[in-house]
């Protein structure tokens, strides 16, 4: 699309540093979403608000303390609103600002998902894109790949160079028509974990061709990849060529109208075959279950990631450089301990075999945030996931220890200015990746152990990306208030449709400027506000597969992870529905139950508590003996008798003590006069909490007291829920 300088010169300076906006995540957050807003320091002001679409005031609260972000040179202060809970659209409120409107809703992430999961459908080469599925953005075919030039560079005896290969679909990178090995394998690898990790997140149809044909659609998407992905293979040593492109990028014009000169392989590197290898051991195992459907595939990927492994073995230090006549994109990586790790990690989970269990521990790869040139992290979080089958090859106390580290260094991060993990050194190209790539290591550690901290900071991580950072914009494109309307997308800028192809991330800030001779000035130097709205920014407004990757993982993960409304929330009132708690007690059960499980689920509470600032007492108890028990400071000692009085109800009821305290007002009657039981003894007041073993039964209780009784319920059944559903084991 056509924009004027003047324009853009305006759009900046709407949008300058250190501007009087509040900030939020201008999407949305789910009911139990941990909910922060930024608060330019505003003179005087103390307290905010939250108000709904008529104005009217539904929460109010103090402002934290002033607190300083060098990224951006801001000192900010926070509202936290967590505590809004009710579905409905609102505004945050300080003094005269307004904050942009935004959505409480259970499925509030559900369009935004689906559009960050499509624009990979939008990005398919070599086939056109039909107004039933693209809409606006139809267009015809482009770069079939039907006859690939084999470059110099790759030239070998069973290929000598100006050998015609088949190398058609996949996705276009970015902004740019190539085609990348390494880039694709951490974008598609991503997509790949997201279905494996979080199912029911992808089980409607988000309207690509393949819709309706029994298969996710991310998981068809991934396929079109794939598909791509396996021709790039030698099949005479299992190398794998580093990329596909022109010698230089296209200009910017649609598809179908890009140049007709060869495009081509260029020489295999060893970055190359390992992310080859990695995803494709990845694929095999997520493809397994659907070998009636694609008879053989799963197992053809095995085999393909172990022949590039051997390729990798043999020519362990082959870094790709641009020849002398290319230009396009490098993705050149000198550093590849890490890529040896990811793709040993994948083939240990593929294969079970000791060797490539022995050659991950060989690396010892740091564990760090992944990117394109950074992998290992994708490795540790396949074992994280499949840390119930590593023994004896791999130490899964090594990988939940290493994974709780780095998330636990993120979310110290998270605790200053903005309140997101995102660092000034971390402000690079492809920023928004990075912050989205923290969250999603935040979600590998919170689904280890639950931590409170690291759900909170991932969703930091999306409510920056939606709108809480310095400049104020919502990078998904349309979405949000303030809207990236220009970014560097060669079809976004050719098609003659005023909005940009939807869903994408921008790359988002960025300190290195890198395009500043192609472009207006930047709005300033400070890493957060180094950002231009403006398609000629290939180094801030560019898009690209592995950026929206972690946006579909975030996103369908924080849809998974957060806790549900807990139907005792609003249930002060005895009107609360038995039925809705029986179904809690159905749901909330273990399939065993250990000393250790009783000390992790313990903590949870407390620490749940203690971020409310609240006080309680919580005790585990199991055939009478007390496996948890914590009486945090200040607790009285009257907690330990309700406790017992609570518990005395649940082993007599077979329910929470909270299911008893409704029914008997439900029928009228008063939960602190029982008939025959002696009320010394017995309390219906909720926060006792059945714990059952399926297939054996109640086996102990799970008790909180020191707040209202439905609280002191709520407490029990969100920490077991989020402990469960975290699959702690
Ligand atoms: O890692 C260093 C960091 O240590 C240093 O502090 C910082 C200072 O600028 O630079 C960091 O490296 C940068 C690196 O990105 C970070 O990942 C490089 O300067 C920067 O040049 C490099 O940019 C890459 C860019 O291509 C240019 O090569 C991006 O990562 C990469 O995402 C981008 O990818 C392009 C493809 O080449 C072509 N297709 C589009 C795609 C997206 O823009
Ligand atoms: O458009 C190109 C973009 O897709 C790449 O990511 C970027 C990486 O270097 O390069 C862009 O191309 C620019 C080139 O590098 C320098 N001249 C201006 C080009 C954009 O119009």
């Amino acid at each position: 699309m056509k924009r004027t300088l003047l324009a853009t010169a305006l759009v900046t300076l709407a949008a300058g540093a250190g501007s009087a906006q509040i900030k939020v995540n201008a999407v949305g957050f789910l009911p139990q979403s941990h909910k922060l807003a930024v608060i330019p320091q505003v003179a005087g002001a103390n307290r905010f608000e939250v108000v709904d679409v008529d104005g009217k005031v539904v929460l109010d609260g103090a402002l934290g303390a002033a607190s300083r972000w060098a990224p951006s040179g801001e000192t900010v202060r926070v509202a936290d609103f967590s505590a809004l809970t009710q579905a409905g659209a609102y505004r945050v409120r300080v003094g005269s600002l307004l904050s942009a409107p935004f959505t409480v809703a259970p499925d509030g992430y559900r369009a935004l998902g689906d559009a960050a999961l499509k624009a990979f459908y939008f990005n398919r080469s070599g086939v056109a894109l039909t107004p039933e599925y693209a809409g606006a953005w139809a267009r015809p075919a482009g770069h079939p790949d039907d006859k690939v030039t084999v470059h110099a560079s790759a030239a070998s005896t069973a290929r000598p160079q100006g050998t015609r290969i088949a190398s058609p679909k996949g996705w276009y990178d970015a902004g740019d028509y190539n085609k990348y090995v390494v880039n694709s394998g951490i974008a598609t690898y991503t997509l790949l974990a997201a279905l494996e990790h979080f199912p029911d997140a992808f089980k409607r149809d988000t309207g690509i061709p393949e819709s309706g044909n029994g298969v996710p659609d991310i998981l068809d998407e991934a396929l079109w990849n794939l598909d791509w992905l396996l021709t790039m293979q030698d099949p005479a040593d299992g190398g794998v060529y580093h990329k596909l492109t022109n010698l230089r990028f296209d200009g910017i014009v649609m598809p179908h109208a890009a140049s007709t000169t060869p495009r081509y392989v260029m020489a295999k590197s060893t970055a190359a075959a390992l992310d080859f290898a990695a995803t494709m051991a990845t694929a095999s195992r997520v493809l397994a279950p659907y070998d009636a459907k694609w008879p053989g595939l799963s197992q053809r990927m095995l085999a393909a990631a172990q022949a590039a492994w051997r390729w990798a073995e043999a020519h362990p230090n082959v870094v790709f450089k641009n020849p002398k006549d290319v230009v396009t994109g490098e993705y050149g990586d000198a550093q590849l301990a890490d890529e040896f790790a990811w793709a040993a990690a994948e083939l240990f989970i593929a294969t079970g075999q000791d060797g490539y269990a022995q050659a991950f521990m060989r690396r010892d790869a740091a564990l760090s945030t992944p990117a394109w040139n950074n992998v290992a992290a994708l490795g540790w979080m396949s074992l994280a996931h499949h840390r119930d089958r590593l023994a004896p090859g791999i130490d899964r106390a090594l990988v939940e220890r290493r994974i709780d580290t780095l998330a636990s260094q993120l979310a110290a991060t998270a605790n200053d200015g903005y309140r997101v993990p995102l660092a000034s050194k971390d402000i690079v190209w492809g920023s928004n990746a990075v912050i989205l790539n923290q969250g999603m290591m935040l979600l590998q550690a919170y689904r280890i152990n639950g931590k409170p901290a690291y759900l909170q900071a991932a969703q930091s991580s999306l409510d920056y990306v939606l709108g809480r950072n310095a400049t104020g914009y919502t990078f998904v494109t349309g979405f949000g208030a303030r809207q990236v309307m220009h970014p560097h997308h060669r079809p976004s800028m050719a098609d003659g449709v005023t909005a940009p192809v939807p869903g994408w991330l921008a790359g988002g800030p960025n300190p290195g400027q890198q395009d500043a001779k192609d472009c207006p000035p930047y709005p300033g130097k400070l890493p957060a506000l180094s950002y231009l709205d403006h398609d000629c920014s290939y180094a801030a407004n560019e898009v690209a597969i592995n950026w929206n990757a972690p946006l579909v993982y975030v996103t369908a993960a924080l849809s998974a992870l957060t806790p549900p409304a807990a139907p005792a929330t609003p249930m002060t009132q005895p009107t609360a529905s038995l039925a809705a708690l029986l179904h809690q007690e159905e749901q909330l059960q273990f399939d065993r139950f250990t000393p250790d499980m009783a000390r992790a689920l313990g903590s949870l509470m407390v620490e749940r508590a203690r971020t409310r600032g609240q006080v309680v007492t919580v005790r585990i108890s199991r055939d009478g003996a007390v496996l948890f028990e914590h009486a945090m400071p200040g607790a009285p000692a009257d907690h330990l008798d309700w406790i017992r009085r609570k518990n005395n109800l649940v082993a007599r009821t077979e329910h929470s003590s909270f299911y008893t305290h409704v029914q008997v007002r439900q029928e009228g009657g008063d939960h602190d006069r029982l008939p025959g039981l002696d009320m010394r003894d017995f309390a219906a007041h909720g926060g006792a909490f059945p714990l059952v073993v399926r297939g054996t039964g109640r086996i102990g209780t799970i008790t909180v007291s020191g707040l209202p009784g439905p609280e002191d319920h709520a407490l029990v059944v969100e920490t077991l829920h989020a402990y469960l559903q975290a699959g702690v084991r």
